[in-house]
């Protein structure tokens, strides 16, 4: 990484709103610089109150979430240099970060419960806990103390009223977020539903997620911005489940500071799914129709971050008669149904997604889709205004500027793309976005998929014995470290039902309501599933083209689901495709034997590496019922 001081960062001034619509009054704490205070619902007012006073902001913009105030601080953005238009496209922007600000934070990520064990397993002795950090509410208040204050100074409050799902639909919940990055309100404004109509929401329920966020760098009088304030020091993601609270401070960087992603559809949504008796999970959600039968599937997919979940969204099939729509790229939330079924709504409304190796080849329906009204983050720029990435083409532009904002050439030797970049997309420009993608009963979910990048021993698809099996396969998950968060190199790591970054409490526990939800709905649980794209060739080549070509892992899992028995043998990891049941018509030369092969040794490996992971991680809080898949795992290998 270069040094910070080292990079040309462009000085800008503040970005300052004329529009003024209320004076500084006894009662409001700063000004008003556009909306109305008076407006504001009593239990909104007193708790914005309360945070200005603590942050000290400049003034307070309410957003409303029109389109002329869109342009009009996109304008302010683009005058201060911290977007960067890209002529080439239809209102696309290019911001670029701090370089020491580019990824999620998990080690500085905490959840906060009066009593530890609420949210995380009891370790072995010695061992450090993966599986989230705990912070006691005192300490919390501390550190909210230590950082908080005055930390808006110099600066405008943003205050983003927002759903996560359909706008008062049934299954969608409100967040009110307040920070101090502009960046943060337009991006907001992409992902999720924000402004007067949500507030309206708030007004009727009075219920909202309190979400605080700041960049942690005020500013003093007259003092010059940098482009991208950050304070990667005093970096911390804070959540409270108990109080629905979350509290971001010294990144801007996704899931980070977009607070209504992973702190609340995932942190808080899954504490809250527990206690309501739901899910909140890290998954996307996509429906498949063949063009001869009547009716479109639905599937929900749980891969670890920058593991497939996009491009598995938006795939576009290479077997004809096959016609797939997009629910959702990352986020699910998925409750059971008076019959009995399992329904998902994409809490988003946007694709915050990947954007190297995203390309015409791999993930059309993407680019698509990304052109239009997209905020790219840490991506290249070409000379014509355009952007690039490594992956978008074979051969790189012969000139960049890379993420850095420097000169690059193809043989500068380095990324010209940060390999975490990311594209964020309104999801209503995605061409093949599903009709009943905002249905506020969410759709009805077929099968569960678990995935990661498995270079070895994992095959390319397996079904569950029962949906216990199916809840250890979740448990198992494992997968190589990818750029989405801090971690380094290319180990295969824990990543638990990809939700290792997100759990809002107890990992044991949580794997208990999956249990329980699934006894509680036995006869019409879906099917789960165990795919892996990535298995390699002793030569080290992917044994699977995969992408477009996934359709027919899909197809063998849609006919699974229609009760074919015939098309799957019974192995001791669980049920595995028959030679001829998955269609590789037109592949060309595919290495079966190495593609499902589940090597004795590699398993029984597994199997004493995983029971000494649940022992270390999950201690008493593991359910004796995962357990005991463990033990019949390996019995049934030493069969
Ligand atoms: P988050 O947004 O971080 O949660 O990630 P995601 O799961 O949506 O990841 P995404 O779909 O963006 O995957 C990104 C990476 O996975 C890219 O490097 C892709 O090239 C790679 N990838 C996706 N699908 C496949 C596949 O079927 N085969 C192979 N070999 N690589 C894939
Ligand atoms: C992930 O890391 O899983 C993401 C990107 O989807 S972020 O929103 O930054 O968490
Ligand atoms: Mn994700």
């Amino acid at each position: 990484m270069p040094n910070l001081s080292e990079l040309n960062f462009e000085e800008r001034t503040p970005v300052i709103f004329r529009q003024s619509s209320g004076a500084k009054t006894g009662e409001i704490p700063c000004r008003i610089s556009h909306g109305s205070w008076e407006s504001l619902p009593a239990q909104v007012a007193s708790w914005v109150k309360a945070q200005i006073e603590l942050c000290q902001p400049d003034s307070l913009h309410i957003i409303d979430g029109s389109i002329s105030e869109e342009i009009r601080l996109k304008e302010q953005l683009v005058k201060a240099g911290v977007i960067i238009p890209l002529p080439k496209y239809e209102n696309c922007f290019l911001t670029r970060t701090d370089p020491k600000d580019v990824a999620r934070v998990e080690s500085k990520t905490f959840i906060s419960t009066p009593e530890k064990i609420e949210t995380v397993p009891p370790t072995a002795e010695g061992i450090n806990g993966t599986l989230g950090n705990w912070m006691a509410p005192e300490e919390l208040d501390e550190k909210v103390k230590q950082k908080f204050p005055g930390c808006m100074r110099g600066r405008t409050m943003y205050m983003i009223p927002f759903s996560m799902g359909p706008v008062g639909g049934p299954l969608s919940k409100n967040g009110i977020e307040l920070t101090d990055s502009c960046y943060v309100a337009i991006s907001m404004s992409i992902m999720t539903r924000v402004g007067s109509r949500v507030m309206d929401c708030v007004r009727k329920s009075g219920e909202f997620v309190k979400c605080l966020h700041s960049v942690g760098k005020p500013l003093t009088p007259g003092q010059k911005d940098v482009m991208w304030p950050c304070n990667p020091e005093e970096t911390m993601i804070a959540h409270r489940p108990h109080s629905s609270e979350i509290i971001s401070f010294g990144s801007g960087y996704g899931g980070n500071s977009l607070l209504g992603k992973k702190c609340f559809a995932l942190r808080i949504g899954s504490a809250l799914a527990r206690q309501q008796g739901w899910f909140a999970e890290h998954m996307l959600v996509m429906g498949l129709k063949k063009h001869d039968s009547e009716e479109r599937r639905y599937v929900c997919a749980a891969f670890p971050s920058a593991c497939g979940k996009t491009n598995l969204a938006m795939l576009n099939p290479t077997l004809p008669g096959y016609d797939v729509t997009c629910v959702g790229d990352d986020i699910a939330w998925l409750r059971f149904d008076n019959e009995g079924s399992l329904r998902a709504i994409n809490p988003e409304n946007g694709f915050f997604g990947v954007a190297p190796g995203t390309s015409d080849d791999s993930n059309p329906i993407a680019m698509q889709t990304i052109f239009k009204n997209t905020l790219f983050t840490n991506v290249a720029m070409t000379d014509d205004g355009g952007v690039w990435w490594e992956g978008m083409t074979e051969e790189a532009p012969a000139h960049l500027i890379d993420w850095l904002g420097q000169d690059w050439t193809p043989d500068s030797g380095k990324k010209a793309a940060h390999p975490n970049s990311r594209f964020c997309a309104p999801a209503e420009n995605c061409p093949i976005l599903d009709e009943n993608w905002e249905d506020p009963q969410g759709v009805k979910i077929d099968a569960i998929l678990f995935g990661g990048r498995r270079p070895e021993g994992v095959p390319l698809v397996s079904e569950s014995l029962n949906w216990q099996h199916g809840v250890f396969m979740g448990a198992a998950l494992k997968s190589e470290a990818t750029a989405a968060a801090e971690h380094k190199g290319k180990m295969v790591m824990h990543d638990p039902f990809s939700m290792r970054p997100f759990f809002g409490y107890n990992f044991g526990h949580y794997l208990k309501h999956w249990l329980d939800m699934g006894a509680k709905h036995s006869a019409t649980v879906p099917r789960i599933f165990m795919v892996n794209w990535f298995r390699k060739s002793s030569a080290g080549k992917f044994l699977w083209p995969g992408f477009g070509e996934n359709v027919r892992v899909l197809d063998w899992i849609m006919r699974r689901c229609d009760g074919y028995e015939d098309i799957a043998t019974k192995s001791p990891i669980g049920y595995i495709p028959t030679e001829e049941s998955l269609n590789t018509e037109g592949l060309g030369n595919i290495d079966w034997a190495q593609l499902f092969s589940t090597p004795r040794d590699f398993w029984l490996d597994e199997v004493s590496e995983l029971r000494q992971y649940f022992k270390q991680q999950v201690g008493y809080s593991l359910p004796q019922e995962i357990q005991s898949e463990l033990d019949a795992l390996e019995k049934r290998f030493n069969a």
